[in-house]
């Protein structure tokens, strides 16, 4: 088939998203949402790359609602992403980790799906113009959401609203993915039917179609865990960890990689197989990462790609979230490795 095509034949993400609303894959607004999320990561790319010329480096001064600080391209790049949302005129309510709160879109702009995102996680590496990415989710509006709640809601109404809305659980998601800016700039996209990978084309400015239905290996010997918390850890975790460096019958113990951000850990992980962690430990009992807008989307991915999300012991899309910025133990990859830690976990 491929030998066919024209060398000149390229799959971009935007003729992409048209033939799978064609095949009756995604809806219209689907379509226009993908579309405007894709915008965003372009612009953001753009943003990243330039920020030392352009002072974007650096830490805004305000801390957000995690009492994490925000870096100046966190503040920027999470404008960024919801001018794109909101302009597409098709979503009702987005999340962000850089917000307190959910937000409804204002009603002349407003349409129906909830978008769930980390519009620059990772952002701690960024002075160091180490990989970071965007993470999104896409659900459709749940019947609490759709529940009547009067003409004229009072403020509190709406953002409860929007609270109840948001929290859904992951098997719910309609898509998921994620932008990594690295040395190439990588949108992995998944609407249910498998994993699909472009790569920005500096040349045309346009996402291009590079690898489909991607398959996670179902084992690799590659662990990404920030190990500085070691002595924080639970014993059967601990020993988990030590059973990695054990050279085995192979002679060779697994290899650590970890770049401290999720987007990379995560895509190489997806591409050679392996296992990314953020366990809790004694001082964060859920861990680091979020459920709704990192933990969700990326085990919508995994899962999609053959692989497997787990919190150590369930399924991180079965988990229904009670807060919007609720966190969650992680362990995802290869099957076979969120297996083996799940066991030592039991
Ligand atoms: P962020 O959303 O504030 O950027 O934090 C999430 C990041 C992940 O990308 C990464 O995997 C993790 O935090 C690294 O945490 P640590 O520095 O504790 O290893
Ligand atoms: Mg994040």
């Amino acid at each position: 088939e491929t030998s066919k095509k024209s060398s000149y034949e390229i799959v971009t993400l935007t003729t992409w998203l048209l033939k799978q609303e064609q095949l009756g894959a995604i809806d219209g607004e689907m379509t226009i949402v993908l579309a405007s999320i894709s915008t965003a990561c372009k612009q953001i790319a753009s943003l990243v790359q330039r920020a030392p010329i352009s002072n974007l480096t650096g830490v805004q001064g305000a801390v957000n609602v995690q009492g994490e600080d925000q870096k100046k391209l966190d503040v920027v790049s999470n404008e960024v992403f919801s001018n794109c949302l909101r302009s597409s005129g098709r979503t009702g309510v987005i999340a962000s980790e850089e917000e307190d709160v959910p937000v409804a879109v204002e009603e002349s702009y407003s349409g129906n799906y909830i978008v769930v995102f980390d519009p620059l996680d990772g952002s701690s590496n960024i002075d160091a113009a180490v990989s970071t990415g965007s993470i999104f989710g896409i659900y459709s509006p749940n019947d609490e959401c759709l529940a009547d709640i009067g003409d004229n809601p009072t403020l509190d109404a709406v953002e409860q609203r929007c609270v109840v809305s948001v929290c859904q659980p992951g098997s719910n998601l309609l898509a998921a993915g994620y932008c990594m800016y690295s040395s190439s700039v990588i949108f992995v996209l998944t609407i249910g039917t498998g994993v699909y990978v472009f790569t920005l084309d500096p040349m045309y400015g346009e996402f291009v179609l590079t690898q489909e239905k991607v398959q996670i290996p179902k084992a690799g010997k590659i662990y990404a865990f920030n190990e500085g918390n070691y002595a924080l850890w639970d014993d059967k975790l601990k020993k988990y960890v030590d059973s990695l460096k054990e050279p085995g019958d192979s002679g060779k113990p697994y290899s650590a990689r970890y770049i401290g951000s999720l987007v990379g850990d995560f895509h190489r992980t997806l591409l050679y197989g392996g296992i990314y962690g953020y366990p809790s430990d004694r001082k964060s009992k859920n861990g680091k990462l979020r459920l709704l807008y990192e933990c969700a989307p990326m085990s919508f991915i995994v899962e999609q790609a053959g692989g497997k999300g787990s919190d150590g012991h369930q399924r991180i899309l079965d988990i229904v979230p009670t807060e919007v910025h609720q966190r969650v133990p992680l362990y995802i990859g290869s099957v076979e490795e969120v297996e083996k830690v799940e066991k030592f976990l039991a």
